[in-house]
């Protein structure tokens, strides 16, 4: 069976981090390992506390796993700390983990920060040059390329910007676009367009946790990146359809069913 595996930080209410990735692997039939980060206390209405896992026990998870088992392909996550990205990057190269699709958490829906500034530089520079694609959100673009991102033009100038960083493929996530959103994907030479209908009166959270997940599993399975995205693009779109409003906050949860 094939194998993927998610270096990311786990969320109490079930909807992002480690819990959707898994959700998302088991839904799309590779087998799923899971290395934590960080372990934050949050429900519908925010994140209430972060506590993050010390980077010797992050290692040690990806060795465990890595050594014995394998990993058909990788998703990168919330890792919070500036030492946990090291780790990652050290890692990667050390057992050569392939498909390696990073999601450069940087901020949750309420605002509090999920890596912390100084490690901003470190991702910049150790972990995306390890990576096969870079995922940011348009706010997450705008850091990793310290250029503003406001609409398609600009950010077609980040991604360029972050690919030169060393990453073969970056996937601009623009759900944020005032306008249709549309992703773009550049593979170093040329974009490739995905445009999405919005889906109104759902805020799902964990999207961009669920759509590399989805990327990261069809990796595994052998699909190129830029089938990889598609197919996640369509199964992002059905899993805000069928989540489920639960909590006292604005948020709705993924429940599986993407498919
Ligand atoms: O959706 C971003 C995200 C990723 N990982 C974890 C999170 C969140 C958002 O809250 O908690 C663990």
């Amino acid at each position: 069976m094939r194998t993927a595996l998610t270096i990311a930080g786990s969320d109490s209410s079930g909807g992002a981090g480690i819990q959707a990735d898994l959700k998302v692997f088991a839904e799309l039939g590779v087998y799923g390992l899971s290395v934590v980060t960080a372990v934050t206390a949050q429900n519908s209405q925010g994140v209430r506390k972060i506590n993050k896992v010390p980077p010797r026990v992050v290692a040690a998870q990806i060795d465990a796993v890595v050594r014995d088992i394998g990993a058909d392909a990788c998703k990168i996550g919330m890792l919070f700390s500036e030492q946990n990205v090291s780790i990652a990057a050290e890692r990667i190269e050390r057992r050569d983990i392939p498909n390696v699709v990073l999601d450069p958490v940087i901020f949750a829906k309420d605002g509090s920060r999920l890596l912390l500034a100084r490690a901003v530089e470190r991702m910049r520079r150790d972990l995306i040059p390890c990576c096969l694609m870079v995922a940011p959100n348009l706010a997450e673009a705008e850091e990793l390329a310290k250029l503003p991102v406001k609409d398609i033009e600009s950010a077609k100038h980040a991604a360029i910007k972050i690919s030169s960083l060393g990453a073969r493929y970056v996937l601009i996530k623009g759900g944020h676009f005032d306008a249709d959103p549309i992703d773009l994907l550049f593979d170093g030479e040329r974009f490739a367009e995905f445009a999405g209908a919005r889906i109104e009166g759902k805020s799902l959270h964990g999207t961009g946790c669920i759509l590399t997940a989805a990327i990261a599993a069809r990796l595994a399975h052998g699909d190129e990146a830029r089938q990889a995205v598609a197919f996640a693009k369509g199964f992002v779109a059905s899993a805000i359809e069928k989540s489920v409003k639960l909590g006292k906050g604005k948020l709705w949860y993924y429940a599986g069913g993407g498919r």
